[in-house]
């Protein structure tokens, strides 16, 4: 049975750019809708229980039709939010250093005109998705709760959510607000400690 992982900060620890609000109904309810929903799926296909969510989300393919999109849906949502979370700190913002940090700069130019394609990857995804930094450092964006693991990938370096639920309470219609408000939390520590270079 999968579970919620516990936030490693209070709930209002993100504000002004995260608010408590918005933090406890994403957390307790949306992750916790596609964590139950992910349980109810496996329940009557044991063969898949003990199968790690990772692996259950790149062999999409091989799981029975009946619950492929339940899984693909709420198994994306329970790792993709799991993650999210860990990205996330109130001790957050600034800019990657070491490798990371000079491998961006070495690609993009300059980590604000990284910055900026992020964002414009944020801005024109259509609908609920992902903006996904991959561990080749490349830009990439997944509709719904998709996963690059979905398609063959690696795991991503960090992912920003950019469903309404995940921004509505606190910036309405604003995407772009929210998008440049994200990097204030953004938790550059956990992010580099993915990158393996
Ligand atoms: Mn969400």
């Amino acid at each position: 049975m999968y579970t919620v992982p516990e936030l490693e900060y209070n709930y209002d620890a993100l504000e002004p750019y995260i608010s408590g609000a918005i933090m406890e109904l994403h957390h307790d309810k949306h992750h916790k809708a596609y964590v139950d929903k992910l349980n109810a799926a496996l329940e009557s296909h044991e063969e898949w229980q003990e199968t790690e969510l990772k692996e259950l989300l790149s062999r999409l393919d091989e799981v029975p039709e009946e619950i492929r999109t339940a899984v693909r849906n709420n198994g994306g949502g329970h790792y993709n939010h799991s993650l999210f979370w860990k990205v996330l700190s109130p001790n957050g913002g600034g800019q990657p250093g070491g490798v990371l940090g000079d491998d961006i700069v070495a690609k993009y130019g300059s980590f604000d005109a990284f910055v900026e394609q992020f964002n414009a990857a944020a801005l024109g995804l259509f609908g609920s998705g992902w903006v996904w930094l991959t561990p080749e450092l490349d830009i990439v964006t997944s509709p719904n709760q998709d996963s690059p693991l979905m398609h063959g990938q690696p795991e991503p370096l960090m992912g920003l959510d950019v469903w309404e639920h995940a921004y509505y309470l606190d910036y309405k219609n604003k995407r772009d607000d929210y998008v440049k408000a994200w990097w204030n939390v953004v938790d550059w520590a956990f992010v580099s400690s993915r990158y393996g270079r």
